[in-house]
């Protein structure tokens, strides 16, 4: 338990895994996706002295084998070997196999444009083995019993598919962690909880059709707002014993504009039921934080209190947490939002001023304020739910009764 041992330390309950390696990695000059904001948020953590509070611990990069749990060996061999000077040399196979995979220049059939959400990088191998490595780790700390809540802000790779990559995630750390969770023998039943403000898709295909995972993501969906999946019919169960059914996966869609008020109407009351009826062992949650107001790609509205109450509404279960990172493309709104996430897992409050650091200029926007504000004039009105809203949550509860 969590006592003094009299010289002045105390047992931490939260371990925190960063890799500076993680924070040189480059996506490209133009491309949304920077992977510096980890560092910066790091950063953020030590000034306020929250280091004091967490154990961090080292990352052990994770190794193919550990990648195959989530993975055709095919695909991973593949992104071992991926070198930007091999794909760039244009051996035109190379270029194919990569296409394949969605790795590098992909013909989109949908937009019917190229696109390059997972260019062929520097180092690609390093970084999917530090990241993927942080969330395994992350795992297996939470199955020793020996933490209660596991961070990993570099993770949260929430589209990659076992035979590709997708969405700039080009492995899926998630479905490795939980993997590893449910290997570990403590925990019989995972939840894992989604508020990026993009569709969880690649964890949901890998657990759609295992009882032990029930998936649930918050997303912004309509018109063509990646991935264009996750609707809130696209619900899934399997059979249970005595003819009851048991819910594998949970769609709730917003509408962009989404705020605070409409979106906890949802979350509390969702995640409540879905803890009555799923009774999970362990947490894994996707904090993406591009459902913030003012992120670059997405157009939901959440505060960073807003964000991080849907963590302590989380944490207030009791049951062991891994909370990952994810989406985030205005990166001083994301290191305020993942650095106040800390504290909330800590249990300690933190001031509004962000102190003096090496990163404080990135937050003159703001204010210099860890709770920035974006101009909200009609929040009034984002309080009630909308026609579109209440469908969503009958056909959650609904799913959720059978
Ligand atoms: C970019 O490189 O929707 C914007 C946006 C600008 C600069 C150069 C412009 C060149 C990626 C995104 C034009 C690029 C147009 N620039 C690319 C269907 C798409 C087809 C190709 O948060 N165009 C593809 C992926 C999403 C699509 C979102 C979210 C991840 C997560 C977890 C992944 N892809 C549209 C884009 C660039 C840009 C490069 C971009 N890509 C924005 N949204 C997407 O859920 C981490
Ligand atoms: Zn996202």
């Amino acid at each position: 338990p969590c006592h003094d041992d009299g010289g002045g330390t105390k047992q931490k309950n939260v371990c925190y895994y960063y890799d500076p390696r993680i924070s040189y990695v480059d996506y490209g000059e133009t491309h949304e996706m920077v992977p510096h904001r980890v560092s910066m948020t790091l950063a953020l953590i030590k000034a306020y002295g929250l280091l004091d509070d967490m154990d961090r611990l080292r990352v052990a990069p994770a190794t193919e084998e550990d990648l195959e749990l989530a993975h055709d060996p095919e695909f991973i061999r593949f992104l071992r070997d991926l070198t930007p000077a091999d794909y760039n040399a244009d051996a035109k196979t190379q270029r194919e196999a990569a296409e394949k995979y969605k790795l590098g220049e992909v013909w989109n059939e949908l937009t019917h444009c190229v696109t390059n959400d997972n260019p062929v990088i520097e180092n690609l191998w390093d970084y999917c083995q530090r990241y993927a490595g942080g969330s395994l780790a992350a795992a297996r700390a939470l199955a020793s019993g020996r933490y209660k809540i596991a961070i990993n802000w570099s993770g949260g790779m929430h589209h990659a598919c076992k035979g590709k990559a997708g969405g700039f995630c080009y492995v899926n750390d998630i479905v490795v962690a939980i993997k590893a969770l449910l290997d570990g023998g403590q925990f019989n039943r995972v939840l894992y909880l989604d508020i990026d403000a993009h569709h969880g898709d690649g964890v949901e295909t890998a657990f759609m059709e295992d009882s032990r995972v029930l998936t649930v993501s918050f997303h912004q969906f309509g018109g063509e707002f990646f991935p264009r999946t996750g609707d809130a019919v696209d619900v899934g169960e399997l059979p249970a014993g005595d003819d009851g059914v048991c819910p594998t996966l949970i769609n709730v869609p917003l509408q962009a504009g989404t705020r605070d008020g409409r979106y906890h109407q949802l979350f509390g009351p969702i995640v409540d039921r879905v803890m009555a009826v799923f009774e999970p062992d362990a947490i894994v949650m996707q904090c993406g934080a591009d459902s913030l107001a003012g992120d670059r790609l997405a157009s939901l509205g959440l505060s960073v209190r807003g964000h991080a109450k849907c963590v302590s509404i989380v944490k207030g279960y009791g049951l062991p947490l891994l909370l990952l990172g994810g989406g985030g493309y205005t990166i001083n709104h994301v290191a305020s939002c993942w650095c106040y996430e800390t504290a909330v897992a800590i249990g300690k409050e933190i001031p509004d001023d962000i102190p003096q650091h090496g990163y404080q200029n990135y937050y003159k926007s703001q204010g210099y304020k860890l709770h920035y504000h974006k101009e909200d004039s009609s929040s009034r009105k984002n309080r009630d739910m909308r026609s579109k809203d209440k469908i969503t949550i009958d056909k959650v509860m609904n799913h959720l009764d059978r």
